[in-house]
C-alpha cells in the first residue's frame, strides 16, 4: 500500500483527484490509499467514517447520469484534534505524496507582496508556539519531521486554482521555514533537503463540482440504492494536467485520464482566465440580474454575450500555443456552463472573490494593459463584484470571504457610497493597470439602475 495524504478532502477533491486515484488503482501495480485531513471542521470525517469513507460520485452529463462508488479514502483525520498524527503521516515513509485542495485563501498569501502573510493570526501563532494550524504550517512541520526521521523523497501537489500553484506552494513553504528558523528554538532548516528530495509539481485541475444538497442525497438513495450521507455531484468533463516532476512513486493517474507534461502554465492560464474568469463574471452579474444557477445565467442572452466578449479579451492574453483551439475551448465551456443537471449555485462561486479575482480577472487586465489595451468586460466583472460586496455589506448579510470583517468596517466607515466602493476596490490591491474610475462609475450606475 502506498499513501497519499490529502489536505482538504472536500467535494472538489472527491470529484477529481480521488476519482482519478480510484480508477488508477485499476491499472497501476500499486494499491494507493488516500488519507484525508480536514484542517478545520469535522464534517467530512463525521459523515464519511460510518460508510468506510466510500461515497457516490454522481456524474451528470446532459444526456444521462452515472453513479460511481468511489473507494479510495481509508480515513479522515481532523487536524486540530490531533495535529501530531498529521505530522507523523507526512513523515511516514509509506506516504509518497501530499496533495492539497485548501482553496485560494488556504495559502495565506499577502495580496500586496505576494509573500507568506506572517501577519495572519494562525500563521503568526504557528511561528510562535510551533503548533500547526494551517496547510502551510502542517506541511512545513511534517516535512521537518520527515527530514529528521528518514528523509525519503516526497512530492507535494497543490490542486488549487492558484497561478503557478506548485512554485507558489514551494515558495510559501520555504518562507515559512525561514521564518521558523528565526522564531522557533531548535528549528532545523529545510532548505537543502527541500532542494534535493522534495518536488512541488504544478497542476491544472478542472471539474465543475457543486456543493452537496439534500436533494442529491435523496436522488442517490433512490437511484444508487444506498443511504449515502456524503455523495458528490459533478460533470462528465474532467481534466488534470500535472507537471512531470515527481520525487517518488505516483499512481497511474495518466491511465485514468490525467496528462503529465513539462510545462503546465499555458493550460493553467487558459483555464483560470477563461473558465474561472467567466464563472466569476456569471456569479456576480448573474446574482445582480436575479439568477440562482450557472445554467440560468448562461441562458440569459445579455450575460451570455458578455461572457463571449470576456472570453475574447482573456484569449488575447494566452500563450501562442493556446490560440488555435481557443474558440473551441470557449464553445465547450459555454456548453459545460449550460448543463442544467449540475444545478451549480452562483452564490458558491461568488464566495472568496477577494482571493479569486486577482488570479482570474486582474491578471487579464494587467496583461492587456501592458500591451496598451483596455479590458472593458474584465473590468465589468470587478464592478459587479463591488456591487455584490457593497449591497451585501449594506444589508448586513453574511459575506463568505476572508476579508468579510474588513468589508463590514468599510460599511461603517463612511456615509458616502463612492468612498465605500473605493475602499472595497482597494482591498484587491489594484495596481496601475486598473482603470479605477471607470470601474467605480460602472458600479454606481449598476447600483442606481
Ligand atoms: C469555480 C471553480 O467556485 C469557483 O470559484 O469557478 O470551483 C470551478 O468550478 C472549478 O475550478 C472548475 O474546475
Amino acid at each position: 500500500m502506498k499513501r497519499i495524504l490529502h489536505l482538504g478532502p472536500g467535494n472538489f477533491f472527491r470529484a477529481h483527484q480521488a476519482w482519478y486515484t480510484h480508477h488508477a488503482n485499476d491499472y497501476g501495480n500499486a494499491d494507493w490509499q488516500i488519507t484525508g485531513v480536514s484542517l478545520k471542521s469535522s464534517t467530512a470525517r463525521d459523515s464519511l467514517t460510518p460508510q468506510d469513507c466510500d461515497y457516490t460520485l454522481v456524474i451528470n452529463s446532459v444526456a444521462d447520469t452515472d453513479y460511481q462508488r468511489i473507494s479510495v479514502i481509508d480515513r479522515i483525520l481532523v487536524g486540530p484534534e490531533d495535529p501530531q498524527a498529521v505530522i507523523d503521516l507526512i513523515a511516514d515513509p509509506a506516504t509518497a505524496i501530499v496533495s492539497l485542495t485548501v482553496t485560494e485563501k488556504g495559502y495565506h498569501i499577502d495580496a500586496t507582496t505576494g509573500h507568506l502573510n506572517t501577519r495572519n493570526p494562525d500563521i503568526a501563532a504557528e511561528l510562535s508556539d510551533g503548533q500547526p494550524r494551517t496547510a502551510i504550517g502542517f506541511l512545513t512541520f511534517g516535512l521537518q519531521k520527515r527530514q529528521q526521521q528518514n528523509a525519503d523523497p516526497i512530492t507535494i501537489i497543490s490542486c488549487d486554482n492558484l497561478s503557478d500553484n506548485g512554485a507558489t506552494l514551494k515558495k510559501l513553504v520555504q518562507e515559512f521555514d525561514q521564518e521558523a528558523s528565526r522564531s522557533l528554538p531548535g528549528w532545523l532548516g529545510l532548505a537543502d533537503w527541500l532542494k534535493k528530495s522534495v518536488t512541488f509539481p504544478g497542476t491544472m485541475v478542472d471539474r465543475i463540482t457543486p456543493a452537496t444538497t439534500d436533494a442529491l442525497r435523496q436522488e442517490v438513495h433512490q437511484k444508487a440504492g444506498w443511504a449515502d450521507a456524503s455523495p458528490v455531484a459533478t460533470e462528465l468533463f474532467s481534466e488534470w494536467i500535472i507537471e512531470d516532476s515527481f520525487a517518488a512513486e505516483r499512481p497511474a493517474w495518466d491511465q485514468a485520464g490525467a496528462q503529465f507534461v513539462d510545462d503546465v502554465s499555458p493550460f493553467e492560464h487558459r483555464k483560470l482566465r477563461l473558465l474561472n474568469g467567466a464563472h466569476s463574471f456569471l456569479a456576480y452579474a448573474g446574482l445582480y440580474t436575479g439568477h440562482t444557477y450557472v445554467h440560468e445565467a448562461i441562458a440569459d442572452t445579455v450575460l451570455r454575450a458578455a461572457v463571449g466578449e470576456l472570453m475574447l479579451e482573456a484569449t488575447t492574453t494566452l500563450p501562442a500555443t493556446m490560440q488555435s483551439d481557443a474558440a473551441d475551448y470557449c464553445t465547450e465551456l459555454i456548453e459545460r456552463f449550460a448543463n442544467p443537471a449540475l444545478k451549480h449555485e452562483l452564490a458558491q462561486i461568488a464566495g472568496d472573490g477577494s482571493q479569486k479575482l486577482p488570479v482570474r480577472v486582474l491578471s487579464t487586465i494587467a496583461d492587456r494593459h501592458n500591451k496598451g489595451t483596455a479590458s472593458p468586460c474584465a473590468s465589468d466583472t470587478i464592478a459587479y463584484w463591488l456591487v455584490f460586496i457593497y449591497q451585501r455589506s449594506a444589508a448586513g448579510a453574511d459575506i463568505n470571504d476572508p476579508l468579510a470583517k474588513r468589508f463590514a468596517e468599510i460599511q461603517q466607515s463612511s456615509d458616502n457610497r463612492r468612498d465605500k466602493l473605493t475602499a472595497i476596490l482597494q482591498t484587491l490591491s489594484p495596481d496601475g493597470s486598473l482603470d479605477q474610475n471607470r470601474i467605480l462609475e460602472r458600479a454606481e450606475t449598476l447600483l442606481d439602475a
